[in-house]
């Protein structure tokens, strides 16, 4: 599709995505499956330390209702699906294999299959094993070993049905909340302690780069397999104030950045895995993405703040004039999406998946706008010859988000967490999404009938270029 052509279908009809685009959406184990009682999560939680007072418990009941959520999936027209396996469920005690677990996941794969939904598999999505964590997770050189059994036998199992793979989800977030700021388990606080997880992450994210390669040499559909990492991408940028706290601000954005997901990427694209760039070259690491998984949501604004000592004097929780806030309290905006995708794209050359991409919203008022103005600015990305290759919405279902617990619902489809039965209920922006899946893109008339408020912004956003 030339220029002008896109142009005047967007002015039209709307957004047409290239054939073969892949729509689909995302969850992780312990979010959605539940009962994940041998992992070090579900330890963290029973001490009470969740912000609403919930525990991860039997979660949507994934593990025993999976067959009815992929046919509601089905049911929208929804063909591809992220999820993840999850460690402590195969092997609850060293060297102890669950075949009853392995079994459960062969039924859901094949499930997947059935209803004609892609598998985009996650290893590991932040929850180990009670056993490994108690040995000093990452921080124990033997945990690398134990993830190389891990994942042979994972990969032996379960190699014939991702069309897409993850080694890791988001790795610098285990090892800035985890690690730095003491947020998530293992509740630690020390650059040094960061330090070696980012190091160690990498080197099981090669290892497990690897072991895929290796032992699966063809994808599904008889393409080469492929195997990424889904990095969190937040768009960080200086809050403004004057002066010395302006100044501030300013030289800890480069700094935020780099430990968000700068030093993961630069490790990834010279190969050599020390924090700022010290230590030698992992052949290994070198070039170990065949794509980039994009884990979008939000800007955040760096203020300086100066009782937020834990935090480096930063807040970044402020509302700039004119942005809208989710439930979690994060800013909306889409056009950070499209500036790192570019910023992606320079660096890697690599094709790109949004893995991620969504949005806590308990009454489902914002979401229909924030998918419509998101995806827009992806198709913009493509038409700038940025090859995004496919976009995973998070979540599918309502799912226990972590430290907020059952609290902030990021799902298409409703849950209440309390209600014995949980009833999937689809949102509005279900509609929406599997209209959007079916159509291969946006139409105007979509945009009228579920968000007529960005209309005139998406539009906008096209017109301007
Ligand atoms: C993440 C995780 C998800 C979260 C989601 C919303 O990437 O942060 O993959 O598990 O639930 O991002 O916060």
């Amino acid at each position: 599709m030339n220029r002008q052509q896109s142009k005047e279908n967007f002015q039209g009809e709307g957004l047409r995505f290239p054939d073969g685009f892949v729509w689909g959406t995302a969850t992780a184990g312990h979010q959605v499956e539940g009962g994940n009682i041998a992992s070090d999560w579900w330890a963290w939680e029973t001490l009470g330390l969740v912000e609403d007072g919930t525990k991860s418990g039997r979660a949507v009941d994934y593990w025993n209702r999976f067959e009815e959520d992929h046919a509601l999936m089905a049911s929208f027209g929804l063909k591809a699906f992220r999820l993840g396996i999850e460690w402590s469920r195969i092997e609850p005690e060293r060297g102890k294999i669950d075949k009853d677990a392995i079994a459960r996941y062969h039924e859901i794969f094949q499930s997947l299959r059935r209803h004609n939904i892609k598998i985009c598999l996650t290893i590991y999505h932040w929850v180990l094993p009670v056993w490994i964590a108690k040995q000093g997770d990452w921080l124990n050189p033997a945990t690398l070993c134990h993830l190389e059994d891990f994942a042979k036998l994972v990969i032996d199992e379960f190699g014939e049905y991702p069309d897409l793979w993850i080694t890791i989800n988001e790795p610098m977030v285990p090892a800035v909340a985890g690690n730095l700021l003491g947020l998530f388990p293992p509740q630690r606080r020390s650059l040094r302690h960061y330090r070696s997880i980012v190091k160690a992450l990498l080197k099981a994210h090669a290892c497990l780069y690897e072991l895929i390669h290796k032992r699966v040499p063809l994808a599904p559909d008889g393409g080469s397999t492929k195997v990424g990492v889904a990095q969190a991408y937040p768009c960080v940028e200086p809050w403004g104030s004057g002066g010395f706290r302006g100044l501030y601000e300013k030289v800890m954005t480069p700094l935020v950045r780099y430990l968000a997901y700068g030093a993961w990427d630069r490790a990834i694209l010279s190969g050599c895995s020390g924090l700022f760039g010290i230590g030698g070259k992992n052949r290994q690491l070198y070039d170990s993405y065949d794509f980039c998984g994009v884990n979008y949501y939000f800007r955040m604004s760096l203020r300086f703040d100066g009782s937020k000592r834990e935090q480096f004097y930063i807040d970044e929780s402020g509302m700039p004039d004119g942005i809208i806030g989710t439930d979690m309290g994060w800013q909306i905006y889409p056009e950070g999406l499209y500036g790192m995708l570019e910023h992606i794209w320079r660096r890697f050359k690599r094709p790109i998946y949004i893995t991620e991409n969504g949005i806590a919203d308990s009454g489902d008022d914002l979401r229909p706008a924030y998918i419509l103005r998101h995806v827009a600015q992806v198709y913009r990305a493509i038409e700038a010859g940025i090859p995004v290759k496919g976009y995973y919405h998070w979540s599918f279902i309502d799912n226990f988000e972590w430290r907020e617990g059952f609290a902030k619902k990021f799902g298409l489809i409703e849950v209440d967490h309390a209600d014995d039965t949980l009833l999937r209920k689809p949102r509005p922006s279900a509609e929406l999404f599997g209209e959007i899946t079916k159509n291969n893109g946006l139409t105007r008339d979509m945009v009228q009938k579920y968000a007529p408020e960005a209309l005139e912004e998406i539009f906008g956003t096209m017109n301007d270029e």
